[in-house]
């Protein structure tokens, strides 16, 4: 099947729909988990748009199709890897060799040039998906660290187009970056983007810097501001901009999930399944190294060694999504979280009362809002993370001023939650005493805990993801 005429083609690692084999042995559809397809969905409604991606299985090769969930406009184009492209390209060049790297090593990244080769022969091949769907002028949006190689490579094979390249993850601190045996080809491949987007103004200005640095690239030095005034680099006659556009949340559909009784209820069942707790701290996270689950249990154990947490009247619940299951890093984090997790309630619980109920799964959205309204205080620990997207969902949840949020300073949403209770998670002395003191002041009703809540919320409401979607797509068009 051909797509004579898209506007808008988004390429990103992972179609919004998985090919799922379910217990009758039958292959079929199933919405994607993910904050990427509320995020980029609803931009592509009302327009002739494609999605090119990976179904998520090896060795898949479906045809193009639609999806009633994602509409009958968006044109779906599985883009089908190999058993060993998933474990090079994936497991291994995306999720041991980039991923460690921007997220400041706290796993040491594997440089494998087997590796590399694969994962440039894939980046290849959604170039070429990419260039053969889109109509001539075509809006081509890039999505994230798996696919940087692509911008050039479609630019090589579509001059007409315009190339936008979002990264949701961090981009590093320039030293670290220059580790990367393919450094320059990964600068020069986001370079053939007529917009490149990053979180936060810092990942911009390592960009920037690197593209002089590694490819003689003039650039401005101007200061890169938050959703406009991007920077500009030049190269061979060429400018590519620069700037920051923080990702966030459906902070409406949110608020209203969030204020419908339904979710009250549940949200006091929930309390009471908990056995009525004084005090209620969240965690929720795919379960990765750099979400620094392991930091909020243990200064979570020192507050009830200390005796400065009571373990009859404080429950933390973590709930942690099953991840990269195949990855080596992956299988430690989950040992040592799971080990924590085992430490803490063997000192601490009364039988039938544990201190950390631990739920390693996935939950619908339905059941993360009730949660949200049920945690007294909510825990966002990352050692480094791109944005975070839990901490606004959460914010955006909570129906009142009340609640609090613990985050962590490494983040992206650090930057504009300013008024969370702000924590270093490496320093687990004030991780310990942020999180009691967040406690306390939700138990007080403290009317500064309030004027925070008050304050998130209201960032959050104003700068939802539609606000993020449409002020790229606009830099874009204006690039
Ligand atoms: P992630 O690392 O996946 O995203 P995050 O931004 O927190 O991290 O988004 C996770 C999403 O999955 C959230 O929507 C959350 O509700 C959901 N989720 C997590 N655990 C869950 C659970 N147990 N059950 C159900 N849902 C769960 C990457 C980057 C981030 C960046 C986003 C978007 O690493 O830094 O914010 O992309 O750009």
């Amino acid at each position: 099947m051909s797509s004579p005429t898209v506007d808008v083609v988004v390429v990103a690692n992972r179609l919004p729909v998985d090919l799922v084999t379910g217990d009758d042995g039958e292959q079929r559809w199933q919405a994607a988990p993910g904050g990427l397809v509320t995020a980029v969905a609803p931009a592509l409604r009302g327009r002739r748009a494609a999605w090119v991606g990976w179904p998520g299985v090896p060795d898949a090769a479906p045809d193009p199709f639609a999806d009633p969930a994602i509409g009958e406009d968006v044109t779906l184009h599985p883009v089908p890897l190999s058993t060993d492209e998933v474990a090079a390209h994936y497991e291994g060049a995306a999720n041991a060799t980039l991923w460690p790297l921007y997220h400041d090593l706290i796993a040491a990244p594997v440089y494998d040039r087997d590796w590399w080769e694969v994962h440039r022969r894939v980046n290849e091949r959604f170039a070429d998906a990419a260039a053969a769907v889109a109509s001539p002028g075509a809006t081509v949006w890039v999505q994230d660290y798996q696919l940087q190689l692509v911008p050039r490579m479609l630019r090589e094979r579509r001059p007409d187009l315009r190339i936008g390249f979002f990264l949701h993850i961090p981009f590093p601190p320039v030293e670290l970056f220059l580790q990367l045996p393919w450094r320059t080809e990964v600068v020069e491949g986001l370079l053939g983007a007529d917009l490149v987007g990053f979180h936060t103004p810092g990942g911009a200005r390592n960009f920037r810097w690197l593209a002089r640095r590694l490819c003689g690239a003039e650039i401005d030095d101007g200061p890169i501001g938050v959703r406009e005034a991007p920077g500009e680099v030049r190269l061979a006659g060429r400018t590519t901009r620069v700037g920051a556009f923080p990702i966030s949340v459906e902070s409406a559909t949110l608020a209203q999930r969030g204020a419908d009784p339904a979710t009250a209820e549940r949200a006091a069942e929930l309390r009471a399944e908990l056995g009525d707790p004084e005090t209620v701290l969240l965690g929720v996270d795919r379960l990765d190294y750099t979400k620094g689950i392991g930091a909020r249990l243990e200064a979570f154990g020192e507050l009830l060694d200390a005796g400065r947490l009571d373990p009859a009247t404080t429950v933390l619940v973590q709930v942690a999504t099953p991840s990269r299951e195949r990855v080596d890093a992956y299988r430690r984090t989950r040992d040592e979280v799971e080990r924590t997790v085992g430490r803490l309630n063997g000192d601490h619980a009364d039988l039938g009362r544990p201190v950390v109920h631990y739920l390693h799964r996935s939950l619908p959205p339905a059941e993360l809002a009730p949660l949200y309204l049920a945690a007294d205080v909510m825990l966002v620990t990352p050692l480094r993370d791109g944005m975070n997207l839990v901490a606004k969902e959460y914010v955006a949840t909570r129906p009142d001023d009340s609640g609090a949020l613990v985050l962590s300073e490494f983040t992206g949403a650090a930057e504009e939650l300013s008024d969370a209770w702000m924590i270093n998670p490496y320093d687990l002395d004030g991780v310990a005493d942020a999180i009691a003191e967040a406690a306390a002041a939700v138990r007080s009703g403290d009317d500064g805990a309030h004027a925070s809540m008050a304050a998130l919320r209201a960032q959050v409401a104003d700068h939802d993801v539609a606000l993020w979607a449409e002020t790229f797509l606009a830099a874009l068009g204006g690039a």
